[in-house]
């Protein structure tokens, strides 16, 4: 009983998800789902997104947390469209907050989505919110292992950034060992090496997207 309940609700949140990817489609938003662990590094990610899209392409951003607004003060003094969803205690975002949200923050027409997920590396994976990729966020302190313990976290994502590289040095990190985990799950998956604290990577990694967006655009909307 509990089972079909369970397929009921991923049968529902895959119909919603199927609707906001049209919506995206419709107004030519390119969405990208934020996955990491806490504290991996998702909002400064987000932040040197920001900085270095300067204004060029609208954005918008919504934060999901458990508890809290700490994330959405920090962009909201970007100045860029931002919300916050609490879970209350839920472990990921689901495709119906995504509607709901856009409702409220209206990103503009071709505009870039980002969604902080809530940090975990189990349950945001299993969860379409109907967006055009998921970013997965590994960081170095977390240790070389982890491609091998979360692996469809690591399954499913489209790119993934390797970040807080400038604490190579002081940690034990194998980045062959990462690199070869990484590539047993998924072997052409993109990975960007990056520092938020140098800015080491950051601008590879975000011409990079805006080439994803660009071919995304001229492919899916008219
Ligand atoms: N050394 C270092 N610290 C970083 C880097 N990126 C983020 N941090 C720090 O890691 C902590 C968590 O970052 P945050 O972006 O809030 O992670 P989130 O919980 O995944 O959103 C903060 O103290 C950041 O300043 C980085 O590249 N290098
Ligand atoms: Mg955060």
């Amino acid at each position: 009983m509990e089972i079909k309940v369970q397929k009921n609700i991923m049968n529902r949140n895959n119909e919603i998800a199927a609707e906001n990817r049209q919506r995206f489609i419709d107004d030519g938003i390119f969405t990208v789902n934020v996955l990491a662990s806490p504290g991996a590094g998702k909002t400064s990610v987000l932040l040197k997104i920001i900085e270095t899209i300067d204004g060029k392409i609208d954005m918008a951003i919504l934060e999901g947390d458990i508890a809290s607004q700490i994330d959405t003060d920090k962009i909201r003094k970007r100045g860029i469209p931002v919300m916050q969803i609490n879970t209350g205690g839920g472990c990921h975002l689901d495709a119906n907050m995504i509607r709901v949200s856009l409702s409220e923050l209206k990103p503009a027409k071709n505009a870039i989505f980002l969604i902080e997920n809530v940090g975990n590396l189990v349950c945001p994976s299993s969860h379409d919110l109907g967006e055009n990729m998921k970013l997965l966020i590994a960081s170095v302190p977390e240790g070389h292992d982890k491609p091998y313990k979360y692996t469809s976290m690591f399954a499913a994502a489209d790119a993934i950034i390797l970040n807080k590289t400038d604490l190579l040095p002081y940690i034990d990190f194998d980045k062959e060992v990462f690199y070869k985990g990484v590539h047993a799950l998924k072997p052409d998956v993109p990975v960007f090496e990056m520092s938020c604290k140098t800015g080491d990577g950051v601008a590879d990694f975000v011409n990079w997207l805006k080439d994803k967006r660009k071919l995304w655009q001229t492919q899916h909307t008219k």
